[in-house]
């Protein structure tokens, strides 16, 4: 496979760009290698700027349940086109969007849009202060919930991957308001809520992680969770920037029957465009700004080109729900066909799924928590990577990401991917 437009054009971006991208988490320096550009997409497939063929699983980091280009958002996004892209004011479609998200997201009553999953998380968060009056957040070691000051601390998804426990230009102060504790380990939670429990403003957790490769919740994990927010009057923030609409059709507080008090959501409502959301408890949101005395606003907020690409995007989703069965049959499928081809190459991995998001960890032990994750070997994860790209396979390039399946994904396209892996594994295995 030749790369030669891809590395002038990251030469280029070096020069004007830090590091040559927009987010840190698509440099590719975990693989050993440069990253490529993407053209174009269409279905599962997408083509870099050489002309190479891929077939997807990033899906751009998990909003594209419905592949690249499926014709209900295109046609969606052509209307927008033609009466305007931005106002700064009301608009029918963000109601609607709003009543959609009430709608399905169970515990969901009221809910304000923003611009990405970081400012929907940043601003659940000072809504459960304002609501409780206190200032320290619980958060899981591993879990990533955006760039947000306070929430960098032993984080994952980029972090995890450069190797940056708490992000520079923290203030102390705000990576203080910040209690990292071990994901799946209750009794920690117990311990800390036992000691803090009157300075506990919220807890926050990815329902399944999927910024550590995807670890899913212990059983039981999430309702105690529930249950200690409760009885210390803490709010309990589900961060379903991942898990919202593609674990189940009302996210992981539906497929657990776990109900948080506030939900935060990301790209996935919006299609891939850029869109995040908060939202729960009436009570809680009416503290909200013009309501209540916390702020929180923007200009691109519940902007018409988003909107309306998510507006398509979950209608279909209600409409068609036989959807998630279709996902579930097609992401064991290649769960089953990447395991089966490392064992008989005789590679050590661990695979862990909830639905249509995946991750395989090159590790013979079991991921429960960041310290499992951490034990994986990059190394052998990285060749893998490398392998499969060069096959014609693109995977999130780091072991601490999740992959995504989508809809559009049909079997062929699986058990093509699965062959890769197997050739792939053999080449390592040499
Ligand atoms: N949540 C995504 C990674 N898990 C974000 C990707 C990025 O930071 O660019």
């Amino acid at each position: 496979m030749v790369h030669d437009r891809s590395s002038a054009l990251f030469e280029r971006a070096q020069r004007v760009i830090p590091g040559g991208v927009n987010s840190p988490a698509r440099a590719f320096r975990a693989v050993g290698r440069e990253p490529v550009f993407i053209r174009n997409g269409e279905g599962c497939r997408i083509w870099d700027c050489d002309g190479n063929e891929y077939i997807d699983f990033v899906g751009s980091w998990g909003p594209l349940l419905l592949g690249h280009r499926h014709p209900v958002v295109v046609e969606a996004l052509r209307e927008v086109l033609d009466v305007g892209t931005s106002f700064g004011a009301p608009t029918e479609a963000e109601v609607e969007l709003a009543e959609l998200i009430a709608e399905l997201v169970p515990s969901v009553e009221t809910v304000r849009l923003v611009n990405s999953g970081t400012e929907a998380t940043m601003s659940a968060l000072r809504v459960a202060r304002g609501f409780t009056g206190r200032d320290v957040t619980v958060k899981f070691v591993g879990n990533y919930h955006g760039h947000v000051d306070s929430l960098l601390v032993r984080a994952g998804s980029g972090l995890a991957t450069l190797g940056i426990s708490d992000s520079g230009g923290v203030p102390a102060a705000f990576a203080g308001t910040t209690l990292p504790l071990e994901f799946n380990d209750i009794g920690a939670v117990e311990r800390a809520f036992d000691r803090r429990g009157n300075e506990i403003a919220s807890v926050i957790v990815e329902p399944v992680a999927g910024n550590m490769g995807c670890v899913p919740p212990r059983p039981g994990f999430l309702q105690a969770l529930r249950d200690l927010c409760t009885k210390h009057g803490a709010v309990l923030i589900f961060d379903e920037v991942m898990t919202g609409f593609r674990v189940a059709l009302g996210g992981a507080q539906s497929l657990y029957g776990v109900m948080p008090d506030l939900t935060t959501l990301g790209k996935v409502i919006g299609s891939g465009l850029p869109v995040g959301a908060f939202g729960g408890r009436r009570e809680i949101m009416e503290r909200v700004a013009p309501l209540g005395a916390v702020y929180q606003a923007g200009t691109l907020s519940g902007n018409p080109l988003a909107v309306a690409g998510g507006l398509a995007a979950l209608r279909h989703l209600r409409e068609n729900p036989g959807i998630y069965d279709r996902l579930e049959t097609a992401a064991a499928r290649l769960q089953a066909g990447v395991v089966g081809a490392a064992d008989a190459a005789g590679v050590e991995i661990t695979s862990n799924r909830v639905g249509a998001m995946l991750t395989f960890f090159f590790t013979g032990q079991q991921v429960r928590c960041w310290e499992d994750a951490a034990a994986c070997d990059t190394g052998a994860f990285a060749k893998y990577f490398r392998e499969m790209l060069g096959r014609g396979i693109y995977l999130p390039c780091s072991q601490y990401e999740a992959l995504f399946v989508a809809t559009s994904h049909g079997n062929g396209d699986i058990d093509h991917a699965v062959a890769c892996a197997a050739d792939a594994f053999a080449s390592m295995a040499r």
